[in-house]
């Protein structure tokens, strides 16, 4: 065959002179060496342990490029159906021992870094996490790209490069959530490939002509900016493939009025452009709760837009016809925030490729899928009209055509029924009005999933019941989320997959992860159980180190490590842990020596972040930190129970909680947790599930058997009833709990500061506890005395639980995860890079 520029022999010589043999220690640190005199201009003199880092991540960086070219070459040659995952949150964290972990390279990456001076374990901790999302749906994005890679599939995931990623939180001295920007980009991030090549033209505000006796129209005028793409390349475990992340960067117009020389306004010309770089420049910092900003729809319109057309100039390469887009292109939706991308699909093919409004439609409905994540309905988009006709007037309007459409069909089924079209409707009527984006990603896409099997059903008897009489019950379906067992057990507890691979005789179960399941009858073999209960107490350790180091706390290692660890929201009910400790406090405080020797120890840890412009969620973490400070100082707990909040909570942190966890604290209100997903991660490294019966919870008890878990609290059936009882037939709190109550009058009394700072927060369980934390407050009590009993009386049956726990969650991985969409949803095949290409 051809060589398509140049000598061939040149070439290839070239190339198989910077090939870097996996094993070979002098190769990698050749090539670690050649990035410090090169790349950073350095002499072996003046190498730190940052620049050690950043060579050393540019050395891995250059072998994920050439599986990143391989695998692109290969799709290419191929085309294939590819798979694009549209997430505006992509919670990557840390990457270089990912990296060398999936490349396989960690044992060399360790020896070249030790025999040039330094300490790969350091040079890890030099690296700052790419924090791009706020909590469980932006790292799930992280662990489906992780999977589509390991599994061979075609498949790019799009968002948007955040100049500054979530908040770093700080505490201030009277424990309250302090925020400072994280500019995580000051010093380079190796992990990202610029391409100042690709970039699309983007338009806002401006005019709309439509073009008589057709469906096109021509928008013009407004304000142009572009998007110009950067990669990240994410390599799969076991594999040549690599996927890729394209994050989006709003910069100016080229030449936009920079260039005009007799504007006579050189200085205003500037400033406008720089405007215009305000887009990318910080993640919204709220987790399932919705804030129409203005700034905010620009990021989802830059970002949709520059992925279509992205998408569709790879797709015209292929020379098919329109109709044929399905066939090529799947579009997956993590969750509404790029719903925009459905009417500008309709818009490019319309407007720009001149296909007629109904064959576009036909189009456009098999190309998208829907992710939802959420039933609460603070957290459904619903955008202001006014904000979206002066923003997207052409979206706009094609978005009318569609809910035109659209209750036509709906009129014709139900003739008469006003009401139905009125809840139905894509626009929400009323002042002002609204584009409900829910809607709208359901009417053009041809599949939605919820995220767990009860949020599914929750999905399908609520939010979107009228939608299942429309479509039929297929429409909708279910796959339970998952994480990558390669970062949440392979990187974070490499003790624990070490004792696993060595008692299968296999690594096998990084790719086939219900392998772990052969593992759940060693729960009877006193040997094993003794190598994980003392890898656990590892873990304990290493832990307590760092509390103590950070939060200069006396940790016992021997007590119950208890952790919630996720996003402050009323309804994940820290507040339920908190009152539990303080109710345990009291306990201590009252219990004679006799009583006193039935209390076990318990380490309570919580970290997490509250959306800054959220007061009840900040006054719960002022409530910890305040109860941490007179509990850990009070000589007459001994050490029967201890309490941290550590502060800014990321990815890299959960990497070393999760290990070290003996309980999990999954206890939101039944029916407001889709899913979670440290519900799964702590599982997988053995913690014992404390929760309610909500979201992954009850898969996670259904596979690893109820007899491990602690389950309590009311049922998502029963919450309704509740509900109405706490604000239509209220009782007094003392009624409801005499528990929670004398929590109440402790708090009250000053016992954490002023009584008055928490009155807010105590109102809302006072009057309407619409998350029932009143109700539910004494069976969790009675489920914490059941643990209780488990760890006082039988560490033994403790670790058999928590090793039939860990073996159990082989389902959980989000390889199954990503097959089930691949073959339910998207239907798409592997593709795997051929080993000796
Ligand atoms: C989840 C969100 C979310 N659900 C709006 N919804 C956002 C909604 O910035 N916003 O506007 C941001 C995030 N996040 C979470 O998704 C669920 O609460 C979890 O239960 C679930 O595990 C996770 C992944 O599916």
């Amino acid at each position: 065959e051809d060589w398509p520029i140049g000598d061939k022999t040149t070439w290839q010589t070239a190339m198989q002179a910077e090939e870097v043999d996996p094993e070979n220690t002098q190769d990698v640190a050749n090539s670690i060496v050649r990035h410090v005199t090169t790349t950073l201009a350095r002499q072996a003199i003046n190498v730190d342990t940052l620049a050690a880092y950043q060579a050393t991540a540019l050395s891995v960086r250059d072998q994920l490029l050439k599986r990143w070219n391989e695998t692109t070459g290969y799709h290419t040659a191929r085309a294939p159906k590819r798979i694009y995952y549209l997430s505006i949150e992509w919670l990557l964290g840390r990457s270089l021992d990912n990296a060398v972990l999936n490349l396989g390279m960690k044992n060399t990456y360790e020896d070249a870094t030790r025999k040039l001076g330094f300490n790969f374990e350091d040079l890890i901790d030099e690296e700052r996490d790419a924090g791009l999302g706020n909590g469980g749906l932006g790292r799930l994005a992280a662990c489906y790209i992780d999977s589509m890679a390991t599994l061979n599939l075609p498949g790019w995931g799009y968002g948007l490069r955040y100049q500054y990623g979530i908040f770093k939180q700080l505490l201030s001295n009277s424990g309250e959530q302090l925020e400072a920007p994280d500019p995580w980009l000051d010093r380079e991030s190796p992990w990202e490939i610029p391409r100042l090549d690709v970039t699309y033209p983007i338009r806002f505000y401006g005019h709309v002509e439509n073009v008589a006796n057709s469906d096109r129209a021509i928008w013009s005028g407004g304000q142009e900016c572009l998007a110009v793409a950067y990669d990240t390349p994410i390599p799969g475990y076991g594999t040549k493939n690599c996927a890729n992340i394209r994050l989006w960067k709003a910069v100016p117009q080229a030449g936009f009025d920079l260039n005009s020389f007799n504007a006579g306004n050189y200085e205003a010309s500037v400033a406008a452009s720089s405007d215009v770089g305000n887009i990318t420049q910080v993640l919204y910092p709220n987790d399932n709760m919705y804030q129409g900003k203005l700034l905010r729809l620009k990021q989802q319109a830059l970002w949709t837009s520059a992925s279509l057309q992205d998408i569709l100039r790879r797709f015209s390469k292929l020379d098919r016809p329109w109709s044929e887009l399905p066939d090529y292109v799947c579009i997956q939706m993590n969750d509404t925030h790029p719903t925009l991308a459905i009417p500008e699909l309709m818009r490019i093919l319309i407007d720009e490729e001149d296909i007629p409004y109904s064959q576009a439609w036909k189009i456009v409905t098999k190309v998208f899928a829907y992710t939802n994540h959420t039933v609460l309905p603070e957290a459904l988009e619903k955008w202001e009209l006014s904000l979206f006709e002066n923003l997207l007037p052409r979206h706009l309007q094609l978005i009318y055509k569609i809910n035109y459409e659209f209750m036509g069909q709906v009129a014709k089924r139900w003739p008469g029924d006003m009401d139905r079209l009125r809840r139905m409707s894509i626009i929400e009527e009323g002042t002002p009005k609204y584009v409900r984006m829910a809607y709208l990603a359901i009417v053009g896409s041809f599949k939605v999933n919820g995220v767990a099997e009860l949020h599914s059903q929750l999905l399908q008897s609520t939010i979107f019941r009228d939608f299942v009489e429309f479509k039929g019950r297929d429409f909708f379906t279910n796959v339970t989320n998952g994480i990558t067992p390669r970062r949440w057990l392979l990187q974070c507890n490499p003790s624990l997959a070490a004792l696993a691979t060595h008692t299968l005789g296999s690594d096998h179960w990084l790719v086939e992860s219900k392998q772990l399941s052969k593992l759940i009858p060693m729960a009877d073999n006193p040997k094993f159980r003794e190598a994980f209960r003392s890898i656990k107490q590892e873990n304990k350790a290493r832990l307590a180190e760092v509390l103590e180091k950070e939060l200069g706390v006396s940790i016992n290692v021997n007590s119950i490590f208890a952790a919630q660890i996720k996003r402050l929201h009323e309804y994940k009910r820290q507040t339920l842990n908190v009152f539990g400790i303080i109710a345990r406090y009291l306990r201590i405080k009252k219990a004679s020596p006799e009583e006193r020797k039935k209390i076990q120890p318990w380490t309570f840890i919580f970290a997490g972040k509250a959306a800054p412009g959220y007061y009840i969620a900040k006054l719960v973490i002022r409530l910890i930190n305040n109860v941490a400070k007179v509990v850990n100082n009070d000589p007459a707990v001994g050490d029967l129970l201890r309490v941290c909040f550590i502060p800014d909570y990321s990815v890299s942190i959960a990497e070393v909680l999760i290990p070290a966890a003996d309980i999990s604290v999954q206890i939101s209100t039944a029916g407001t947790e889709a899913s979670g997903t440290s519900n799964m991660k702590l599982a997988l490294n053995g913690a014992l599930l404390l929760g309610t019966v909500d979201g992954a919870n009850i898969e996670i008890a259904e596979d690893s058997g109820e007899d491990q878990c602690f389950m309590f609290g009311h049922l998502a059936e029963q919450v309704q009833d509740v509900r109405y009882n706490n604000s239509y037939n209220p009782t007094s709190l003392e009624q409801r709990s005499p528990e929670l109550y004398e929590v109440f009058k402790f708090i009250e009394s000053g016992a954490f500061g002023e009584g008055q700072i928490y009155e807010a927060l105590l109102k809302t369980v006072y009057d309407h506890d619409y998350y029932l934390v009143s109700n539910d407050f004494g069976s969790y009590l009675e489920a914490q005395r059941l643990v209780d009993e488990l760890w006082g009386s039988d560490q033994d049956e403790w670790t058999k639980k928590s090793i039939i726990t860990s073996f159990s969650m082989g389902d959980f991985s989000s390889d199954r995860s990503v097959q089930d969409y691949a073959d339910g949803i998207w239907n798409v095949a592997a593709e795997r890079v051929p080993d000796d290409q």
